[in-house]
């Protein structure tokens, strides 16, 4: 009789031990006597890595099949994190894992932190891009997520005597999640000319030639999905040296120096991610990035379709693209091109085809942040793309004279050339053009977008091209993985775990609030959580933390309009207040921990300053016997994916206290709120989403809003300007040096006190006192304090990236799901 299933599809604990050891005996060739926790790691990675080949083998099949609409996300960052416990988690055979490894002497929790995080990603936006994966998969969307293979990711931050120093982070030794596809590669082009000739029916037509070719080899990454068999793709492009024989011509000249240095060139495209998050630097080679990674896709996407025989204005009805912000916008104009060069179309068909494909998401209005490209640079590397822009925008432009005629400022302001010195394109632009749909990331963000950043478009094309989607995080990494104590009691509460692929069902938990046996339950678990952090942090730091004290943590990317700058002055404030206190008065302090942890572009100077002052603060504070366990400062060292899945289950309080107006969504607020945190946070992002739906009772929002912030900025610069009074106390003890050398931090203080408080620390500084005040006597009453927790995770089923996807789906790619029948 044939197996039900093959051995590798193991389901109890017997078949997944007997996968594991042959793993290990033969594949990493070791033998049990000497196997170490990674080679148990690697075992176990590659009994599970079997499981999901299998699935998606199936799924990639059956995807093909039915032959239905596809989506594809282009994206320069996926900030995956660790695999495997994801994948035991989501093949439902973590117990099963964890009891054969006991077998064998390993703790599943050692096994599993073996892992290297993947950290092809920035922050908020690569990290929103992993969780998409993770629930268009759950949702047995047909989906590939398309991106680069760098060899180095975000880089390892070390702190040293206080300062960020910066570790490459080389993660692909040993990596058994992808799989090298050395057959599946694309030819890319760079530089070269066009020449323009007769096509065979005596229209003119262009020819881009003469051009340094690179090869893209695809390499394979699967994504599985939760409770589903579905096992979607994504797949990364790695660069190379072209094979061809152009390419050879130097070593068959005997130029072998030269031959290996355009070796090494061609590799250095996808050699590592760039690690601004919010800040462009217009670097020749991310350009090069970007239409590599763009062009190798869009190949890609194109052959599969024409693999169905399908007519071309077939193409928008069986494949969405949508676009991670604009750095993938040249995949517009590389469709373009490859329909009407290639393909032979008229641009009109053309065109008409790539803005019903594309769809693009803006994730800021910060101007910094918006990518401009220089015309030269293009005209050189991509001289064709270039002409393909300049036609985009003659069009566009005869379209908005023909519907605003004489209204030369609108052109001058919509056009997608800027009229700079050099001219530059304004990608947004282009982006918006080539899509018919466009959407900011929470309901502010994207009513700031059609108020002020693409006022103009939302005036040219109608209110409908622009719309909102509110970010989400998937539950799965974020409460199941990160939290499992949280999981379990909540699964015991509703009767199973069917909250995980329907999260609204969390409301369920309300009618349980008063229950003083699930109260006490639901605390315990915040305080081995809050245990578990406390080690991590004794570990890592040498600090010892009472975990009795308020947690309060802000761990995200530091950047002046997150202002971890207010945090670390309010931390100084607090310190100082406790120093003047009597031992009466220190006795009713509510004890705290302040936490803080993030990366700072390497060339940002003011967030490294930032990051500076934080650990001079930990220092001083955490030494000071007249302060003791009132507070303590600690800084977390390299904050990436797998530490925040220890910090977010253990934090009573996080902050999200960006200047109103300038932070898109933030989602590390909703994974905060998800594991029974309370938030200190601005009217900004999706903030004020999560007021709406879990009260305003239940956070602690503070600070000037949006609106106003204009008008306050005008007045700094304008009017007269003075320093909050609290604040200036806490300016007046870092220069008289109390945190080291005044001089270091004396940038910060200036940026505040002499040139107009861009940030406005010092007008929401009061506000932020007053409101932590609040917090500490909330935290006091604990039993309301656990029935916020309680009430707020109950109505935080909205902030699922199910939610997300399946608004996305409906409202842009208009694809359906592919049901799997058993
Ligand atoms: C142009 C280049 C230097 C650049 C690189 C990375 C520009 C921006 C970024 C990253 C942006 C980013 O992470 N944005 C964040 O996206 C999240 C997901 O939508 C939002 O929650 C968050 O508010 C936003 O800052």
């Amino acid at each position: 009789a044939w197996l039900k299933h093959s051995a590798s599809e193991f389901t109890t604990k017997e078949e997944f031990e007997k996968e594991l050891v042959r793993h290990i005996e033969t594949t990493l060739a070791r033998s049990l006597y000497n196997c170490d926790e990674h080679a148990a790691y690697s075992g176990t990675a590659l009994a599970f890595r079997d499981r999901l080949i299998i699935e998606w083998n199936r799924t990639q099949q059956r995807q093909t099949l039915s032959d239905q609409k596809r989506v594809y996300y282009l994206s320069l960052e996926f900030l995956m994190g660790r695999a495997l416990d994801n994948a035991m988690l989501n093949v439902g055979q973590k117990e099963n894992a964890s009891e054969g490894l006991k077998d064998l002497g390993f703790r599943v929790e050692d096994v599993i932190s073996q892992e290297h995080d993947a950290a092809l990603g920035n922050g908020g936006l690569g990290r929103l891009a992993a969780c998409f994966l993770d629930s268009m998969a759950t949702l047995n969307y047909p989906a590939w997520g398309y991106g680069l293979r760098y060899r180095y990711g975000i880089f390892k931050q070390e702190i040293v005597d206080g300062y960020q120093v910066e570790i490459p982070d080389y993660w692909l030794d040993n990596n058994p999640w992808e799989f090298p596809r050395h057959e599946i590669t694309v030819d890319i082009q760079f530089y070269g000319n066009v020449r323009k000739y007769q096509d065979a029916n005596g229209k003119t037509a262009n020819s881009w030639e003469n051009g340094e070719i690179v090869q893209a080899v695809a390499y394979d990454v699967p994504i599985p999905g939760y409770g589903t068999k579905t096992t979607n793709n994504l797949r990364l492009w790695s660069s190379k040296a072209s094979t061809g024989e152009f390419d050879f011509q130097k070593f068959n000249a005997g130029d072998y120096e030269s031959a290996v240095a355009d070796q090494q060139r061609a590799e250095t495209i996808s050699a590592v991610l760039y690690p601004n998050d919010n800040l462009e630097r217009g670097k020749e080679l991310r350009l090069k990035q970007q239409y590599f990674w763009c062009a190798a896709s869009l190949h890609d996407i194109v052959r599969r379709f024409k693999k169905t025989n399908r007519a071309w204005n077939e193409f928008p009805d069986q494949i969405a693209i949508q676009l991670n912000d604009t750095h993938p916008t040249l995949a517009i104009v590389e469709l373009q091109r490859i329909l009407i060069d290639l393909e032979g179309l008229s641009w009109d068909e053309g065109w008409n085809i790539v803005t019903k494909t594309f769809g693009y998401t803006n994730h800021t209005v910060l101007p910094e942040a918006l990518e401009k490209w220089s015309v030269p640079l293009l005209q050189n590397l991509l001289p064709r793309h270039l002409q393909i822009i300049y036609d985009v925008n003659l069009f566009f432009l005869q379209q908005v004279e023909k519907k605003f005629p004489n209204d030369r400022e609108l052109l001058s302001r919509v056009s997608i050339i800027e009229e700079s010195h050099p001219q530059m394109v304004r990608m947004a632009y282009l982006a918006i053009i080539g899509s018919h749909k466009v959407n900011g990331v929470a309901e502010l963000h994207s009513d700031l977008l059609k108020s002020t950043l693409f006022k103009d478009f939302v005036n040219i094309y109608g209110p409908d091209r622009f719309t909102n989607v509110t970010n989400g995080v998937t539950p799965r990494r974020w409460l199941h993985q990160a939290n499992p104590a949280l999981s379990a009691l909540i699964a015991k509460k509703l009767g199973g775990h069917d909250f995980l692929t329907d999260l609204t069902l969390l409301d369920k938990l309300e009618a349980f609030v008063d229950d003083k046996e699930f109260r006490a339950e639901w605390s315990e678990i915040k305080t081995q959580n809050k245990l578990r952090l406390a080690k991590f942090i004794q570990e890592t730091t040498g600090f010892k933390v009472n975990p009795k004290s308020l947690f309060d943590v802000q761990v995200k990317r530091i950047h002046e309009y997150k202002r971890q700058q207010l945090n670390i002055f309010g931390i100084i404030h607090r310190y100082l207040t406790i120093k003047a206190m009597t031992p009466e008065q220190k006795k009713k302090v509510v004890p705290r921990v302040s936490i803080i942890g993030g990366k700072a572009a390497p060339g940002y100077w003011m967030a490294k300053t930032i990051i500076h002052l934080v650990n001079k603060v930990s220092s001083v504070v955490n030494q000071d016997p007249d302060v003791g366990d009132l507070l303590k400062v600690i800084f977390i060292e390299d904050y990436n994916v797998s530490k925040a899945e220890i910090i977010c289950p253990a934090s009573d309080l996080s902050e999200h206290i960006s200047t109103a107006g300038t932070e898109g969504s933030g989602t590390s607020n909703m994974k905060f709120v998800m594991n029974g945190g309370l938030i200190i946070g601005t009217c900004d992002g999706a903030n004020i989403e999560i007021t709406r739906e879990i009260g305003e009772q239940n956070i602690f929002l503070f600070g000037n809003l949006a609106e106003d912030v204009e008008e306050l900025r005008h007045r700094h610069l304008y009017g007269d300007f003075k320093v909050d009074p609290q604040l200036a106390k806490v300016f007046e003890a870092v220069k008289g040096g109390m945190f080291g050398d005044a001089k270091d931090f004396q940038a910060l203080c200036s940026s505040i006190e002499e040139h107009g408080d861009y940030y406005l620390v010092s007008d929401d500084f009061n506000s932020y006192i007053t409101t932590h005040e609040m917090v500490d006597e909330a935290f006091q009453k604990q039993d309301e304090w656990l029935a916020k927790s309680i009430t707020s995770v109950a109505r935080m089923g909205f902030f699922s990236t199910d939610r997300v996807i399946n608004e996305y789906a409906d409202s842009i790619w208009n694809v359906e799901p592919l049901v799997v029948k058993d």
